[in-house]
């Protein structure tokens, strides 16, 4: 089960996923990356992107067939389930007031979730302004909450807690010019007891430890490990800085 370790994580480690979007990896050439974050270290891998209309399940079944790393699914939409992941963000866009993104899309899914087994972790999706419009945020036909208002996104994250979610995903978008603030991060981290998980924009090093140091427990990476693989590294470097 993947929740139960996430939530061992909660203020005592740090874990670190690598996010891949279907649409940039094909089912043949994915399997250097794969064998560059085994031996990086790599906690947990996200599989989702905004579009994705082809391979989810088979380029699923070839990491797995590849790693031995969890593979969560981080869907777009309905049509990007797959019963061979790990398991499913089970997402609620709680930043955004759009039924189909708070409940709609739940209801196509939980049946084919119920029948494939996926163990489904609850999670409230909260979407920070990165300076400049998201592909989630143009395709969720949400706002993001303004990047100077961390009273807001604590509110929308302490809502989620209160509503049962089990975990609090903050993401600047993927390719964010704007990673999410330190001060957003910890404002948040501060007040939810369930685990954060922060996202969009990361792009060094540093970014990792300002997002570890400020209350996140899972850093995200997609775009940087894709344009330097060698970076993941040194990112999951400074996660073991963490965990010692
Ligand atoms: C996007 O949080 C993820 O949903 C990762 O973003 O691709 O910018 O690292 P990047």
């Amino acid at each position: 089960m993947i929740l139960p370790q996430i939530n061992d994580l909660k203020g005592k480690k740090k874990a670190f996923a690598w996010l891949i979007d279907p649409d940039k990896y094909s089912v043949e050439n994915i399997s250097s990356q794969i064998s560059l974050a085994e031996l990086s270290g790599v906690d947990f891998i996200f599989v989702g992107g905004s579009l994705i209309h082809n391979h989810v399940d088979e380029l699923i079944i070839k990491v797995k067939s590849l790693s031995k790393i969890p593979v969560i699914l981080f869907p777009g939409s309905p049509l990007q389930l797959s019963p061979d992941a790990d398991a499913i963000l089970f997402l609620s866009l709680i930043s955004g007031r759009n039924p189909e993104y708070l409940i709609g899309n739940h209801v196509v899914a939980a049946p084919f979730l119920r029948k494939s087994g996926v163990e489904v972790i609850p999670t409230g999706y909260i979407l920070i302004d990165g300076g400049q419009q998201t592909s989630v945020s143009y395709m969720s036909n949400t706002q993001p909450i303004p990047a100077d208002k961390p009273d807001i996104a604590q509110a929308t994250a302490m809502a989620g807690e209160m509503l049962g979610l089990k975990v609090i995903y903050m993401d600047a978008g993927s390719g964010a010019i704007n990673r999410i603030s330190k001060t957003m991060i910890s404002v948040v981290a501060n007040e939810v007891k369930i685990p954060l998980v922060v996202g969009g924009g990361i792009r060094t090093q540093s970014d990792v430890r300002d997002a570890y140091s400020s209350g996140a427990d899972v850093v995200v990476v997609g775009n940087a490990a894709e344009a330097n693989y060698n970076l993941l590294i040194d990112m999951i470097a400074e996660r073991d800085r963490f965990n010692i």
